[in-house]
């Protein structure tokens, strides 16, 4: 708050308090100079307003001289109406005073608090990261949509059907085996289950969606897997699948190679290898070069059996299709040099932000 104005305030004098006959109206000689005091004392609007209410109000002793001035022959009561005016606006011009002291120095220290400082450096926002996989998985998608793919996705508790037999795994078959499937308490015995793999989202796709089909399907998986340097009970896969006229072989290969490409570089190149998938014929196991020279196993990949395309109520003589489908979290592990999956999971915050 501001320092009161401390300028001496009129003599009493010269206000002619003396010879006025203020005195006979019982207005005491000191009058302006306790209200110069009370109102230096204050230190805000709310305080100036109880000394205004005292000094001025309807008890206050200026009020009673006025009401007292009846009294008084007609020329004194002039004389000392004349003096009361006077010595009523110099209490009044102190009570202004202080007032419009005290609003400015509100209004400053409202300034000060509300200063915004544009040129104040403070701390950079710490903003959260994105997990290894999660990048990886929105890098793969980026890569295969610059290709022309669409993105699907499918549910992660699925049927046995969708998850076997809309994909050429008969009832006993022993390629079930291949997947250490984890079982839902839901409906008939074995009936639902959470997806092995994201290969379900190729027949939803197909039933839903006329040919030509290009998709990618990214998602989570679960096998009942002991957690290795490669190995998870959860994991992500991408799957891709193409239906259109003509497909060859050919295509599938290049399709690999390109993506290898795009999404390595130039210096990692890709290869196919016979291996075997109810759901595809010929069936290939594709893997990586690196730089190095080693060779690394991604996914699978063939052309969709056409058993599986009838399923899905494709005509098998009109479309052919490849497919193919690999891990991203295996994927994740070549493209940010990490040696063991497990280090995903343990969501250490100082290994997780180097990514
Ligand atoms: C399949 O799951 C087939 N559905 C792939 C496919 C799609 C073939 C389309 C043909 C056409 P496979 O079981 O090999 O295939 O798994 C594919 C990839 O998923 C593996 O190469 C590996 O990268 C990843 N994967 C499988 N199991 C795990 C696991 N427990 N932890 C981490 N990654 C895994």
């Amino acid at each position: 708050m501001s320092e009161p104005n401390q300028e001496p305030q009129q003599p009493l004098v010269s206000l002619g308090f003396l010879d006025s006959g203020l005195l006979d109206l019982g207005l005491p000689e000191d009058l302006l100079d306790t209200v110069c005091q009370q109102v230096a004392a204050v230190s805000s609007l709310a305080e100036l307003n109880a000394v205004r209410i005292k000094v001025s109000g309807k008890r206050s002793e200026l009020l009673k001289a006025r009401q007292a001035l009846g009294s008084l022959e007609p020329e004194a009561r002039r004389q000392a109406g004349k003096a009361l005016n006077a010595v009523k606006a110099a209490v009044e011009e102190l009570l202004a005073t202080r007032e419009a002291e005290l609003a400015a120095a509100a209004r400053a220290e409202k300034l000060v608090a509300e200063r915004l400082d544009l040129t104040e450096v403070t701390e950079p926002l710490q903003h959260g990261y994105l997990h290894v996989i999660t990048q990886t998985w929105q890098e793969l998608e980026d890569v295969f949509v610059g290709m022309g793919y669409r993105v699907a996705e499918g549910p992660e508790i699925e049927s046995d059907w969708y998850n076997f037999g809309v994909l050429n795994f008969p009832e006993g078959h022993p390629a079930r085996d291949m997947y250490d499937t984890l079982y839902v308490d839901y409906g008939e015995s074995g009936s639902t289950l959470l997806r092995t793999h994201t290969s379900p989202v190729q027949a939803r796709v197909m039933e839903n969606q006329e040919p030509p089909i290009y998709v990618v399907a990214p998602g989570r998986c679960f096998r009942q897997d002991t957690a290795d340097a490669t190995h998870m009970p959860v994991f992500h896969q991408i799957e891709g699948l193409v239906v259109d006229r003509h497909i060859s072989l050919g295509n599938l290969a290049g399709t690999i190679q390109a993506f290898t490409v795009a999404y390595f570089g130039t210096s990692f190149t890709s290869r196919l290898r016979p291996s075997y998938f109810p759901f595809t014929e010929p069936s290939a196991e594709f893997d990586i070069q690196r730089p190095d020279g080693t060779w690394l196993e991604l996914g699978g990949c063939g052309m969709v059996h056409p058993n599986v395309l009838t399923a899905c109520g494709i005509d098998p003589e009109k479309w052919q299709g490849f497919a193919f489908g690999f891990g991203i979290d295996r994927l994740a592990l070549i493209r940010f040099g990490i040696n063991d999956l497990r280090e995903l999971w343990t969501n250490d915050v100082r290994f997780l932000e180097q990514f």
